[in-house]
């Protein structure tokens, strides 16, 4: 064998002082566009961005428009995700629409691949199904949610 071990110990050192620069480098372009996707009114929770568009829309309509840009319909999964909702919807002074609804079953309110959900701000009082009509989830301004008739427009805010 001689001295190839080395050679192949030297090769390797070179290899991982090369990958240890381009994920300096990685770990720079990330963070910038971490503040690209932020600005001006998006917000980072961990791995999750928050991003609205300003648009206004059914529940439907802004479910497709999330997916359709690679993300989905917001659902904060914990008190620091729903604070930063409820900035976002502070910002615009309009409620938006969660990624939540009990359209399979009444009363039990799950995420949009099916699962039930693990966290909820109801407002006291809420959900209440008003009139039996009311399958989708808003958040006011105070960050509390309402059930509401998934067919009333609300601002888009997707996650990514
Ligand atoms: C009813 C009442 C209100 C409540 C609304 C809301 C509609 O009108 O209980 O106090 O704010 O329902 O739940 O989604
Ligand atoms: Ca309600």
């Amino acid at each position: 064998k001689g001295d190839s071990g080395l050679s192949e110990v030297n090769l390797m050192k070179k290899q991982v002082s090369d990958l240890e620069g381009q994920l300096r480098a990685l770990q720079a372009s990330f963070s910038k566009y971490q503040k690209v996707a932020a600005f001006p009114g998006g917000r980072i929770v961990g791995n999750k961005v928050f991003v609205t568009s300003g648009y206004e829309g059914t529940f439907d309509d802004l479910k497709q428009k999330c997916l359709q840009a690679g993300g989905q319909l917001a659902a904060p999964k914990n008190a620091v995700e729903n604070t930063a909702v409820q900035q976002i919807v502070v910002q615009h002074n309009k409620s938006v629409f969660l990624g939540v609804t009990d359209i399979q079953t009444e009363g039990k309110f799950r995420y949009l691949n099916g699962d039930a959900i693990v966290y909820s701000n109801w407002l006291q009082g809420e959900p209440n199904n008003e009139k039996g009509r009311e399958n989708c989830v808003e958040v006011y301004v105070n960050g509390k949610w309402n059930d509401r008739a998934c067919g009333e427009k609300r601002l888009i805010l997707c996650e990514f």
